[in-house]
Order: structure tokens, then sequence, then C-alpha cells
């Protein structure tokens, strides 16, 4: 399953780079707690952003695990950039509840910004450690509730990288959604 349409939001899984989401009005940053550039994702985004978007983030840092902050896109194809800050995996506790939190508070910031269509990566999957089959599944069953309440969100991406990342969560949709 790579769709699904839930109190008139669709969910979608797609593979690609989030920093080339140009139908996409807020794209989701896997960030660090200072808001700079990095590898993965936040590499990406920053790269694709240009300087600009590091001095924006500059006073809003730093923030904490499962928090979430917002700017806007600069060179990015986006209006907005959600910047969380996904748990360490191993390390902040606990890591589920943090990670929750990241996409809650993220499609919070969406919901309070009149955000339709959202884009996020598999946060905390990379340099931070976290399965990537177990954070789908905190991801999934957090957007499942959040969808619940949404006024403004029409759509929520998923945004994968490379097929082994966009089959385990074809699967792993299957299961919170089928
Ligand atoms: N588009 C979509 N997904 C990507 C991209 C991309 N351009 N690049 C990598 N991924 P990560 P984290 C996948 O490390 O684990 C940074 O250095 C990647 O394969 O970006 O939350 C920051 O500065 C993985 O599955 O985020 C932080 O210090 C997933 O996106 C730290 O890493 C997340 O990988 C954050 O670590």
């Amino acid at each position: 399953m790579d769709t699904v349409t839930l109190n008139d939001v669709t969910i979608e899984l797609k593979r690609g780079d989030i920093a080339s989401q140009s139908d996409i009005e807020a794209v989701v940053n896997a960030a660090n707690a200072q808001l700079r550039t990095g590898g993965g994702v936040a590499g990406a985004i920053h790269h694709a952003a240009g300087p600009k978007l590091t001095e924006e983030t500059r006073s809003m840092a730093p923030i904490k695990p499962g928090e979430a902050v917002i700017s806007g896109g600069h060179g990015l194809p986006n209006d907005y950039v959600i910047h969380c800050l996904g748990p360490v995996y191993g390390k902040d506790e606990p890591e589920e509840e943090l990670l929750a939190n990241c996409y809650r508070n993220s499609l919070q910031l969406a919901k309070e910004h009149d955000i339709s269509r959202v884009a996020f990566p598999s946060i905390s999957t990379g340099a931070f450690g976290y399965p990537m089959e177990e954070a789908a599944e905190v991801a999934f069953r957090t957007v499942k509730e959040e969808v619940s309440t949404s006024r403004s969100l029409s759509l929520i991406r998923f945004v994968l990288w490379g097929e082994d990342a966009m089959q385990m969560h074809e699967e792993v949709m299957g299961q919170v959604f089928g």
C-alpha cells in the first residue's frame, strides 16, 4: 500500500529527495538541535534553501528532541520548512514518545499556519539510528491520530530515500492503515 485517504487527508509514499518537492507547501527537516546544516536531510534542505535559512533559524535554536519550529523556505520550492529534532536511538528516551512528538508537533504547526500539503522524511532513521520499521510504525500511528482533527490538511507525503525505504514503508502502511 502506498496511498491511503482518511478524513479527507491523503497520506502517500513517494521515493525521492525531500528538497525537491515543488508541489508541497511545507517540508519537514530532520534537524539538528542547532538548526544548522548537516548530513542527510538537513544537508539537502540547507543546501537548497541557501544561507538565509540558517540566518532565520539561528535565534530559534537550540530545540529539544520532539520539538518543532517553523521558518520560511527561502531557496526551496516550498513556502515553509518545519524543523523537527528527532530522538537519537538508544540515547534520547522515551524514544517512541519523542519521535511521535516530532510528527505531532510538526502537524500542529502545519495546522496553525493553514498549510494543506506537507512532506516528511523518515525522521531519526539516518544519523540518529532509529530502526526504520519501528520509526515508520510510530510515524503512521501518529499521523493516523492527527488527521482526525485536521482542518487545513489535505496531503501528507512521506518522501523516502531509496527503494528499500519505500518497500518497508509500504509494508508498515498496510499494517497500520490496512
Ligand atoms: N531526502 C529524503 N530522505 C533523505 C534524504 C533526502 N535528501 N537524505 C537522506 N534521507 P538523516 P536523522 C533519509 O540522517 O536520522 C543530520 O546530519 C535517510 O536515508 O537526515 O534524523 C542532522 O544535522 C534516512 O532514512 O536524519 C542531524 O544531526 C532519513 O532520511 C542528524 O543528521 C533521515 O536521515 C539527524 O539525523
